[in-house]
This record gives C-alpha cells, sequence and structure tokens, in this order.
C-alpha cells in the first residue's frame, strides 16, 4: 500500500471508531477519580491511590525474551484482510509517530511523562485491514504473555508500537525491541516483546484477565480486580 492509500486507510478506521473512542471511560468519564491537574483527556494526573515514580519500574512474569532487533518480526493475523509479517525496517518505514505518555501500573505505581516513538498501532491495523466483523485485538509476547484490547481502546492515537524510549532504543527490559503501549488502561494491558496481534470477533481474554486483573482496566474509576465479567 502506498502512504497515500494508507492514510486514506487509517483515516476511514479511525472515522469509523471515532464516537466509540469517544466514549472509553478514560476520555468521557464525567466523576474520573484521582488528584492533581488534568492530564492530556481531563482525567486527574494521578488515578486513585497511585504513587508516582521518579524512574521506570520493571514489571513482567520473569522471563525476559533476547530478540535481536535485527530478527524482530511482528505478526498481525486474524480477522484482518491482509495478514503481515513485519520486520523492523518494514515498521521503521511506516509514518512514525512519538508522543509524551504516563504509563500506570495497576500495582501503585505510576510513571509520568515518558517519552516513546515508533508507529501508532492505528497505522499497522490499517495497513492490515480490519475485516467488518472484528471487534478486539489479543496480542502475545514472546514470553507467552497474552492481554487483550477492544478496538476502541487499540484505535486510539496514543497507542503505540514503541521502539524508542528517550532518545535510545526501547531497553530489553521494558519490552525492547518492540512493545504496545497504551496508556490509558492499566500497564497491563501494554504487552512488552511484542511478537503477535491477533485480530478476533469477539473478546479473548488475556493473562491477567483471565487471572483476576479487571479486563475494562480503568485507572479512574479505581477498575482493578475483576469483577465477574
Ligand atoms: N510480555 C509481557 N508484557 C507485559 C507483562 C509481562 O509479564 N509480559 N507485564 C505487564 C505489566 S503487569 C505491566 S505493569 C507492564 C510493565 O511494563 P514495564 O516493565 O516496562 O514497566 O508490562 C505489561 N506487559
Ligand atoms: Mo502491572
Amino acid at each position: 500500500m502506498d502512504e497515500r492509500a494508507l492514510q486514506i486507510a487509517e483515516a476511514e478506521l479511525e472515522a469509523r471508531f471515532a464516537g466509540r473512542i469517544r466514549a472509553t471511560p478514560a476520555r468521557s468519564d464525567p466523576r474520573p477519580q484521582g488528584s492533581g491537574p488534568p492530564n492530556r483527556h481531563g482525567m486527574p494526573r494521578l488515578p486513585p491511590h497511585q504513587l508516582e515514580r521518579q524512574g521506570w519500574p520493571v514489571l513482567d512474569l520473569g522471563i525476559v525474551p533476547r530478540i535481536p532487533a535485527a530478527e524482530l518480526r511482528l505478526t498481525v493475523d486474524g480477522a484482518v484482510a491482509r495478514p503481515l509479517s513485519l520486520s523492523r525496517a518494514d515498521l521503521l518505514a511506516l509514518p512514525g509517530a512519538a508522543a509524551e505518555v504516563d504509563f500506570h501500573c495497576v500495582t501503585g505505581w505510576s510513571r509520568l511523562d515518558l517519552r516513546v516513538g515508533g508507529v501508532r498501532l492505528s497505522t499497522v491495523a490499517a495497513l492490515a485491514g480490519p475485516r467488518p466483523e472484528a471487534t478486539h485485538l489479543l496480542l502475545h509476547g514472546h514470553d507467552g504473555y497474552t492481554t487483550n484490547l477492544s478496538l476502541e481502546e487499540a484505535l486510539k492515537e496514543d497507542v503505540l508500537l514503541v521502539l524508542t524510549a528517550g532518545d535510545a532504543p526501547l531497553p530489553v527490559e521494558h519490552g525492547g525491541p518492540l512493545r504496545l503501549l497504551a496508556p490509558e488502561l492499566w500497564g497491563y494491558k501494554s504487552a512488552k516483546w511484542l511478537a503477535r496481534v491477533e485480530v478476533t470477533t469477539r473478546n479473548v481474554k488475556g493473562y491477567w484477565e483471565k487471572n483476576g486483573y479487571s479486563d475494562g482496566a480503568h485507572p479512574w474509576r479505581n477498575d482493578r480486580e475483576a469483577r465477574g465479567e
């Protein structure tokens, strides 16, 4: 797909989901909990019961896959018109994106104003072309981790496939060479060492969503534990 066609496909996909994106809790909650001045979307900068940390803590299941950047492959498959297998060079050839984001871990820490770069997930989604019946994604990490996202959360402009943090390649302990970052949801939605984006036609829960944490994962509603969803 040439760059112009990709831009159009991405704009069409965003238009299809614009209403649902605006209605997500992190953009529409009339009474969000938390403290501090408004963040980029009008929510309090710190969700309830969170403590700001200066560094960037590391949290995962303890398996650290080491994928040389040159061997990176991202599979995008499932309910899509065009399944993809993207190398790092393929990702770098796409329109790039950078963002300053806040990162909130459900265990109580928040790291504010992280500078990250890469490619918007919506760009890669547009390239693959989710079929009309697609509703969710299941993200797969090289460590066997999984997490699920609704398309209205996944297609937000601040959801990035992250290749750099600060001015450096994303460190391996934070999911390098490639991770996802979904800053408006609890950190467990932000899959590290991303191997595969599976587009699904129903909500298939991931590791923590099946093991006790909330599937909605909305920080400003203190939405932490699964409640028999
Ligand atoms: N592949 C993979 N991704 C993962 C995890 C994991 O165990 N494996 N843990 C999640 C959790 S619970 C959090 S809070 C963040 C932590 O990211 P960080 O270590 O970069 O702070 O990664 C998320 N993504
Ligand atoms: Mo977490």
